[in-house]
């Protein structure tokens, strides 16, 4: 059984299992990125595996094969854990890479580097109840408790890869530089198929139309749900409680209506202004 406890990384709180101080260090301070890579970034359960989803397949023209073939974190390691690392290191350019990571534990070389980073957020109170039900099934992380205790651990950043808002704020240092893209899993659920030409215009990645329309499919909710490389379904019940809920879960904007009190909104909403005070933007969720 894995254990529900979480070491402490320059104060970023991450689970015990598949992360280790060691690898951190060298993720941070002399992981490689290179010109060619490509890295999926994202607060957990903001639309990371969408995203990758979304690449894997803009990757190969549209073609499903390679993302219902391979695993997820295998087409796509996690640099920051110690099995994703070593698959990254191994992995032949150009590379797909995927994190988690707050901007300031991100790898120092990525600001020397042509690396691109698509930066994915979503409104932070359905990433809190995403993360909600998240934690009641996979192992490694902490008992979320009840949704109003959960919510105070979540605004304080007790969570793994801490504050919502320091990773958000700590990102959009980046937002003006050519190698940095951001979206929204607001505006990926309003319209999948023009998030995916800006995406591909970003990549320089020509798709005609008919390849467009297969990444949109093969993107879809439907879809991925039923692909076992994507759904997270072959993770090992010891790691996972598959009986009890799944990744795969809603897939909705605004599903905190149905969680959240009028009181806990409020409360929710003072915490974001005072965080975000000075944040000249504008979000799908404002
Ligand atoms: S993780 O564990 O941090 O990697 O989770 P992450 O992939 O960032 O986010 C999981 C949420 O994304 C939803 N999801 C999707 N929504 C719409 N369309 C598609 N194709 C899709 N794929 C994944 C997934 O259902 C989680 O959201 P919730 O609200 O829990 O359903």
């Amino acid at each position: 059984m894995p254990l529900r406890t979480y070491l402490n990384y320059k104060g970023i709180p991450l689970p015990t299992e598949g992360f280790s101080e060691e690898s951190l260090s060298f993720t941070e301070n002399e992981f490689q990125m290179l010109d060619d890579d490509t890295v999926v970034v994202t607060y957990p359960k903001s639309g990371t595996i969408w995203m990758s989803e979304i690449l894997g397949l803009i990757w190969h023209n549209g073609d499903p094969a390679w993302v219902r073939s391979a695993i997820v974190w295998d087409r796509m390691p996690w640099i920051e854990t110690v099995d994703g690392l070593k698959i990254a290191l191994e992995s032949p350019p150009p590379r797909l890479l995927a994190s988690h990571l707050p901007f300031q534990l991100f790898p120092k070389s990525f600001l020397h580097s042509k690396a691109k980073v698509i930066y994915t957020m979503r409104d932070p109170r359905d990433v809190l109840i995403s993360h909600y039900h998240f934690s009641k099934i996979l192992k490694v992380l902490k008992e979320p408790g009840t949704v109003a205790e959960f919510l105070e651990t979540f605004l304080k950043g007790n969570v793994i890869y801490g504050s919502w808002f320091d990773h958000i704020k700590g990102w959009m240092q980046m937002k003006d530089k050519p190698n940095f893209f951001w979206i929204t899993y607001e505006e990926l659920q309003q319209d999948l198929r023009a998030s995916v030409e800006r995406i591909c215009h970003f990549l320089g990645k020509e798709l005609n139309s008919h390849q467009i329309d297969a990444v949109v499919e093969n993107a879809s909710f439907k879809r991925m749900q039923d692909n076992k490389m994507s759904n997270l379904s072959t993770l090992p019940e010891e790691m996972m409680d598959h009986k009890e809920g799944k990744f795969m879960r809603k897939g909705i904007c605004g599903d905190w209506k149905n969680h959240l009190t009028v009181a806990q909104k409020e409360h929710f909403d003072r915490v974001y202004q005072e965080n975000m005070r000075g944040v000249n933007m504008t979000f799908p969720w404002e």
